[in-house]
């Protein structure tokens, strides 16, 4: 087949059957609506309607993220994306996907062309897009026909979110359908050796041994799609030029699936393959509502209290703004006319600020802008007592791997993991970037069992693994918390004995200790075995670590035997090859940091589990001298060089604040002032770069200061001078005065890390950075960041996330004080952060790592402005 296909009768004929299927929004609004164009930032734009072709590429670092390819941004809302040729119905995360070879931006032309490539199969497809009338065209061109072993399966698939069309239905040729809230089929089952492999010969699919594997049936086919015909927001139709649509829903194989069009590619066939006509309905002069970004905690009276106000670059901004206090027993009362200052442009939008600092009253207010009300919100002395409370009380316990957690009526997880762990084997590539080199670096056998590992230790995320950097982190973080504001907070029942945790039942012992003892159960044990921080323990198999749900039935908790057949049972042993593995390559820098955490949870567990700090303080001195015997032997170059030292740093400072040895402080005096050098030299140092980038080598050595020589704080003090010039900095960059991550995750815990750095600045140097660029980073998790104001960790402040990418994530809902990564920056300019579905987790997934900083920062925000 070739380009027989586009000739004029063809065209008339797709625009009288969109019309004929409800596709278009009326002749009157046609008219008025403009062409999309180019614009400067490389994708095609008219009011109302964006069209991205690969501004966001497959990253490759989690495959498949549902942020690339050809995608749509109808009425401000990302709803579309993989438009590409792909391999099969209903692509998941592991699947294989294209590789950018070339992207062609023709201004003059207006079109945008890209050559995607399968290295694996030697396949180059060539992707057209141009705009058409009030929508746009997408053609494949292929130079050689579709590669024999993918005839059948390659496509151009286009990704719709379910979310967006819940309640919705739809018309294919003319015929009606729902789009169903969950998923209900059809699937069939096919023989696995026609399954196009996935990532790294694994499988997401547990098929029991029988060799084969599920795939979706259309719910529809034909010409003519018109996806929510009644919804003028959310309507958009589609013409197959030549062949057929395929309507899938992607759901039945896995849960963050989304609805699938697609045209399967003729075989042997070569020039233009497929073509379709696109139309997203689009609203006359629509303009964006104005999203009035706020603290949902609300404020102490002493804080800077500045609602910024993101708008549309079409609107303009009223003159004022007004704070009312809404009162007990009458009408609301205006309490401030606000004046609203311009900001001027970031990314997509314009924005404006209202600054309402001078109330400072205790009571419930909300501010309103035109006809818009924000939520209600306090202004007190007491607003930010309780706002780690979630995140402690209940994100952290569930978190608990190898116990039972159980919270009134309701059990999160039964005990998971018992049956860990072995040793992972050589030479692997994993998922979760997970690796193993030429050799275990341990004393054990590939696939021994690496006894005493079935203790503490928590979930990394929204998956289930024990990730060793993050657990490091997160107990140092504990630690910190700990010995600087010393909370004896007792809601939750802890049992180590019998594995068992109860959520709002006080137990007499504070929690933040108890967690530290739970992680530090974990580390010890990897030390005691393995000798240093192992990578993470996580699922041999793909279709394990997909798991949703209860923890405790990843595993079979029973002791793998390979005498015994798969499936079978005796005694606690098992023929099921289910459990995990520990990856234990040897990385210094890491080992560091887990010989710092080990040093640190020493201090904090003695006179609470005076054996457990002992054996903590034991493993840390050897591992510490068999590092530096290592790095002496064979200095360790490239990354693991210079990051090694910086992460030598923290283990040296930890040592010698829990055992004030002699050695250690002369160690810190010597690799303390080049760190700081390296730091501020490094990549990324400068104005507005990365989070805390610039303040990385300060955090450490502004906490070393008192154990450095005489005059070290005035010898630190014109880096912290640079640094404050760099804060002063990000208020030009962004309206709210953080530095924002552009990169593939969104960037809440960079302003965590960030906001935590300032408020170790501020206590040694206040007279160069201020308070309030610590209170920033918690403005900012509360609802003063673009996209929405919601507060991005879920149940603290009036209004917050709703859904996050937790373990039950399937169930649209979160586990309570989960801290999300937030708002995802697309390129090459739009600010998204999903709360209709939960299953992004550069938005949506909380770390251990990010919500440990979080309690930290939240405290230290609480100490500044009550002391
Ligand atoms: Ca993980
Ligand atoms: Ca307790
Ligand atoms: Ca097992």
């Amino acid at each position: 087949m070739t380009s027989s296909n586009t000739n004029a009768s063809n065209i008339r004929a797709a625009v009288l059957a969109l019309a004929a299927a409800g596709g278009l929004a009326g002749t009157t609004a046609v008219a008025q609506q403009s062409a999309l164009r180019l614009n400067d930032r490389d994708y095609f734009e008219t009011r109302g309607l964006n069209v991205l072709v690969f501004s966001n590429q497959y990253t490759g670092m989690f495959f498949d993220e549902k942020t690339a390819g050809i995608e749509i941004i109808q009425h401000g809302v990302r709803l579309a994306t993989g438009g590409a040729i792909r391999l099969g119905p209903a692509p998941e995360q592991w699947d294989a996907i294209p590789k950018m070879a070339d992207r062609k931006v023709d201004k003059a032309a207006n079109t945008i062309t890209c050559v995607l490539r399968y290295e694996e199969y030697d396949f180059d497809s060539r992707l057209v897009v141009t705009p058409e009338g009030t929508g746009f065209r997408i053609a494949v061109y292929l130079d050689k026909p579709v590669p024999e072993k993918l005839e059948g399966k390659a496509g151009l698939n286009m990704e719709f979110l379910p979310s967006r069309y819940f309640e919705r239905t739809y018309l294919v040729d003319g015929k009606p359908g729902i789009l169903s809230r969950y998923p209900d089929g059809p699937t069939q089952v096919k023989p696995a050796a026609t399954r196009i492999p996935q990532y790294n010969g694994y499988s997401t699919f547990d098929d029991r041994g029988r060799n084969e594997y599920v795939e979706p049936d259309p719910l529809a086919v034909g010409k003519a799609l018109v996806l929510a015909p009644e919804d003028p927001e959310r309507r958009i139709a589609i013409q197959a030029v030549s062949g057929e649509l395929q309507l899938i829903d992607g759901r039945n194989v896995a849960q963050n699936g989304w609805f699938i069009v697609r045209s399967l590619l003729p075989v042997k066939a070569t020039g233009k393959v497929a073509e379709w006509l696109v139309r997203p309905n689009v609203i006359p002069n629509w303009t964006r509502t104005p999203v009035i970004g706020f603290s949902q905690v609300g404020y102490h009276p002493t804080q800077k209290k500045v609602a910024v106000i993101e708008l549309d670059p079409n609107d303009k901004s009223l003159d004022t703004a007004s704070l009312f206090e809404v009162l007990a027993d009458s009408a609301p009362a205006e309490r401030l006319k606000m004046k609203v200052q311009p900001w001027g442009p970031y990314l997509r939008y314009k924005y404006a600020t209202a600054d309402f600092s001078s109330v400072n009253r205790a009571g419930l207010y909300y501010i309103q802008y035109g006809n818009q009300k924000t939520e209600t919100f306090p202004i007190g002395p007491n607003v930010y007592d309780a706002v780690w409370h979630p995140t402690a009380d209940v994100w952290f316990p569930v978190q608990m791997d190898h116990m039972f957690v159980n919270e009134a009526y309701r059990v999160w997880h039964g005990a998971a993991h018992m049956d860990d762990a072995l040793q992972a084997p050589p030479n692997i590539r994993q998922f979760d970037g997970y690796r193993m080199g030429p050799s275990t670096e341990t004393q054990y056998k590939p696939l021994e069992r690496i006894p005493g590992l079935a203790v503490g230790g928590w979930f990394d995320a929204g998956d289930f693994d024990i990730q060793g950097g993050s657990h490091a982190g997160t107990i140092m973080s504990f630690v910190d918390i700990w010995e600087a504001f010393k909370p004896r907070r007792d809601q939750t029942f802890i049992d180590q004995a019998n594995h068992y945790v109860d959520i709002h039942r006080p137990d007499g012992k504070p929690d933040i200790l108890q967690q530290i003892e739970h992680g530090a159960l974990q580390m010890a044990a990897e030390y005691r075995t393995v000798g240093h921080l192992v990578r993470g323990i996580v699922d041999s198999q793909l279709h394990r670590y997909n798991h949703l749900g209860d923890a405790s039935t990843q595993t079979d908790n029973l002791i793998f035997d390979p005498s015994l057949k798969p499936y079978q049972v005796e005694g606690n042993r098992s023929g099921t090859p289910d459990d995990r593995w520990v990856f234990t390559d040897r990385m210094p820098g890491m080992s560091y940091s887990g010989i710092a955490s080990l040093a640190a949870a020493s201090r904090a567990l003695r006179g609470f589990n005076d054996a457990l700090a002992d054996d903590c303080l034991a493993l840390a001195k050897k591992a510490y001298a068999e590092e530096r015997q290592t790095a002496t032997s064979t200095p360790p170059t490239g990354f693991e060089g210079r990051f090694g030292q910086g992460a030598e740093l923290t283990a040296v400072l930890q040592l010698l604040i829990t055992t004030k040895e002699q050695s250690y402080r002369d160690r810190l005096n010597e690799l303390i002032w080049p760190s700081l050098d390296r730091a501020a030299a490094g990549p990324g140092a400068g104005p507005g770069a990365g989070p805390g980038r610039g303040g990385w080598g300060l955090l450490t050595a502004v906490r070393a200061l008192p154990y450095l020589e005489p005059g070290a704080a005035e010898r630190l003090r014109p880096y912290v001078v640079k640094y404050k010039a760099e804060l002063d900095e990000l208020s030009k960059v962004n309206p709210y005065g953080v530095p924002i991550s552009t990169g593939g995750w969104a960037g809440s815990g960079g302003v965590v890390g960030w906001a935590t750095t300032n408020y170790y600045l501020h206590e040694a140097f206040p007279d160069l950075v201020d308070r309030e660029s610590v209170y920033r980073g918690l403005y900012f998790l509360f609802g003063t960041h673009p996209a929405s104001n919601v507060s991005l960790v879920a149940t603290v402040g009036t209004r917050s996330k709703r859904l996050a990418y937790g373990n039950n994530r399937a169930d649209f809902t979160f586990i309570p004080g989960v801290v999300t990564p937030g708002v995802l920056i697309l390129k090459p300019d739009y600010p998204e952060n999903m709360d209709d579905w939960p299953f992004l987790w550069a938005e949506n997934e909380g770390t251990i790592g990010g919500a440990s900083q979080y309690i930290f920062l939240a405290n230290a925000v609480n100490e500044l402005l009550t002391k």
